[in-house]
């Protein structure tokens, strides 16, 4: 049995036992089951080299669990959990995942209308049984068959640039409220993941009672939906958007190291503990310890510098390598997001974006952007009004018209032509030679037959990017997250002939494709494959997009060499092949 499965049987004891309104205990199984889940050696192992005192020397283990773990490695069960199962014989695993539902709502639940499962639950809410039980009602219900149905489409991770403007939003103002010194959003977030959990904010305050105060403040925010918990150094809640949300008020002098700790990853967190072990202090969320005394923890820098490591940006801190890098002063210069001159995907109220061509350049002018690229979709994609031949000759005058007028107005902006053009299901491209050659940019893109095999999509592709007019391929997946799975390509087939090719591939950056993943982009940049960032904007709001792609590619060790629209204007144009 690995430590996962211990791991989980301890959490579904915990739960059960809230369910039962005992105190403490719930949170001692929660506690030792996190520390098992993050344990180096094997549970097993350590039990038969060293017994029940070796389970007792687990972190947060006490002999009572001990027990428990040493009748389930004896006997493959624990009779306590069997006990507690018997008593409430539902799913708390399945049920649990639903926003809103926790311990106390599942008992009830089920003492009343028999609930098990989350199909039972499903099928309850829709009966309409829950909002007649007291203390419910039609809103309760609503936000349960919500819940399940983020949970189908979802596995309940919310999109990054999805919920972005509201933790930012939440993140100033608990940081504008006075006696509030600092606020910073960690976790996932600050790593810039492309989806997320849950929201970890950390403050630090200028005396005890704003930290009260604080809390106060959190817990009633309009945003916030449900409270579990509020107390002197945590609070957890769940907003209205479904996502549960986690404030934490840290010592000054532990500031750094929590920062350090609550951005994680976990796996970089468990590689950072291992090297301050070697060197013979402990790292904790406080701080890093020689014995009892705490030697930093005030900043970051000087956590990672005592381990003998270089800062490093969040969005490299996975375990993927990037721990040996800061030892050897090897870390990647990633791109930064103020690095981009361009925008190279955009669709028009030509085909169906919302805006007009002007609009665009009028939001990319307040970005500070030199230049956009015109996509709009082409012929065979009927449903968003693809340009033929002639449309695109037309856009392009009306860009050049625009570009004349610019130029009057000294404005270092310039428009470019260019299109997103279908590749067919033969890998042939839906445009003619001739215009695809007055276009300053050709990008390509598959937007049907996504059901294809893997070799016959990939070898479309790679038909498509071998036509001597192709500049960039866009989406090269074709993934929608929470969504649509990305079709079967080859990915690390396609990065080899882009290489053989010089197609550029995109890291798409509207926030629920952000395709190429961070480990192609990876791949693609250590082959000196060139790459773009698009914001793939049908509304001129979605610019603001470009964010995370940077992230994304940031995320994937790349630098601002490898893009080229963060090169000036001219020098991009040059790279390109056609
Ligand atoms: P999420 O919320 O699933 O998108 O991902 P995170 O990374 O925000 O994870 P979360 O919210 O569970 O915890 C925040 C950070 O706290 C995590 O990145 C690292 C740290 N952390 C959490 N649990 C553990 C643990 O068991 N061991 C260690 N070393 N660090 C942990
Ligand atoms: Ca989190
Ligand atoms: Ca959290
Ligand atoms: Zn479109």
């Amino acid at each position: 049995m690995d430590n996962k499965e211990i791991a989980k049987i301890l959490y579904e004891i915990s739960e059960y036992l809230s369910m039962e309104d005992v105190p403490f205990k719930p949170r001692a199984y929660e506690r030792a089951a996190m520390a098992i889940e993050e344990l180096e050696n094997r549970v097993e192992d350590i039990y038969k080299k060293e017994g029940l005192e070796g389970l007792i020397n687990i972190p947060t283990v006490g002999k009572g669990i001990a027990e428990r773990i040493k009748e389930l490695i004896r006997t493959g069960k624990i009779r306590y959990y069997e006990q507690l199962k018997k008593k409430t014989p539902v799913k708390v695993d399945e049920l649990t995942a639903v926003e809103g539902v926790g311990p106390k709502i599942i008992k009830r639940l089920y003492k009343e209308i028999g609930v098990k499962n989350l199909i039972d639950l499903e099928k309850a809410a829709m009966a309409g049984k829950i909002r007649k039980l007291e203390g419910f009602g039609q809103k309760s219900e609503e936000n349960i068959l919500r819940g399940i149905n983020f949970l189908k489409s979802s596995g309940g991770r919310f999109v990054l640039g999805f919920i972005m403007p509201e933790v930012r939003e939440i993140e100033k103002r608990i940081g504008d409220f006075p006696g509030v010194k600092k606020a910073i959003i960690a976790g996932s977030i600050r790593r810039m993941k492309e989806t997320i959990g849950d929201g970890d904010l950390l403050v630090t305050v200028s005396s005890p009672r704003a930290g009260q105060k604080i809390m106060e403040i959190f817990v009633n925010m309009p945003e916030v939906m449900h409270v579990y918990s509020q107390g002197p150094t945590k609070s957890s809640v769940r907003l209205k958007n479904g996502m549960d949300f986690d404030l934490r008020v840290v010592p000054e002098e532990s500031f750094g190291a929590a920062l350090q700790y609550f951005t994680g990853s976990k796996d970089h967190n468990i590689e950072l503990r291992k090297i301050a072990i070697k060197k013979g202090l402990k790292l904790n969320e406080y701080g890093v310890f020689r014995g009892k005394k705490m030697i930093v923890g005030k900043n970051e820098e000087e956590v990672y510098k005592i381990l003998g490591l270089k800062w490093m940006e969040p969005e490299l801190r996975e375990n993927a390598g990037e721990i040996e890098a800061a030892q050897n002063n090897r870390l990647p210069k990633i791109i930064g997001y103020n690095d981009l001159q361009g925008d190279l995907q955009i669709q028009t109220n030509w085909t169906d974006g919302s805006n007009s061509i002007e609009d665009y350049v009028e939001e990319a002018i307040k970005l500070g952007l030199e230049y956009i690229l015109i996509t709009d979709h082409t012929k065979s994609l009927a449903m968003t009004h693809g340009l033929d031949e002639r449309g695109l000759a037309r856009q392009g005058r009306e860009i050049d018209k625009i570009n004349s007028k610019l130029k009057a107005q000294n404005s270092k902006l310039r428009v470019l032509k260019g299109a997103e053009v279908n590749i067919l299901k033969d890998g042939r491209l839906d445009i003619k030679d001739d215009t695809l050659h007055k276009l300053d940019v050709v990008a390509i893109a598959v937007h049907s037959g996504f059901k294809m095999s893997k070799r016959d999509i990939t070898e479309r592709i790679i038909k498509a990017m071998k036509n001597p007019h192709t500049d960039i391929l866009f989406h090269p997946t074709g993934r929608l997250i929470n969504q649509r799975p990305p079709y079967e390509v080859d990915v690390e087939k396609i990065i080899r002939v882009a290489k053989e090719t010089k197609t550029v591939l995109e890291v798409n950056a509207y926030p629920n494709r952000l395709d190429l993943k961070d480990e192609y982009a990876r791949m693609a940049k250590n082959m000196g494959v060139k790459l773009s960032i698009d914001s793939d904007a049908h509304h001129v709001s979605h610019l603001h997009f470009l964010e995370f792609g940077i992230a994304q590619a940031r995320r994937g060790w790349v630098e601002k060499k490898d893009v080229i629209n963060a090169w000036p204007v001219e020098k991009m144009l040059k790279m390109l092949k056609h």
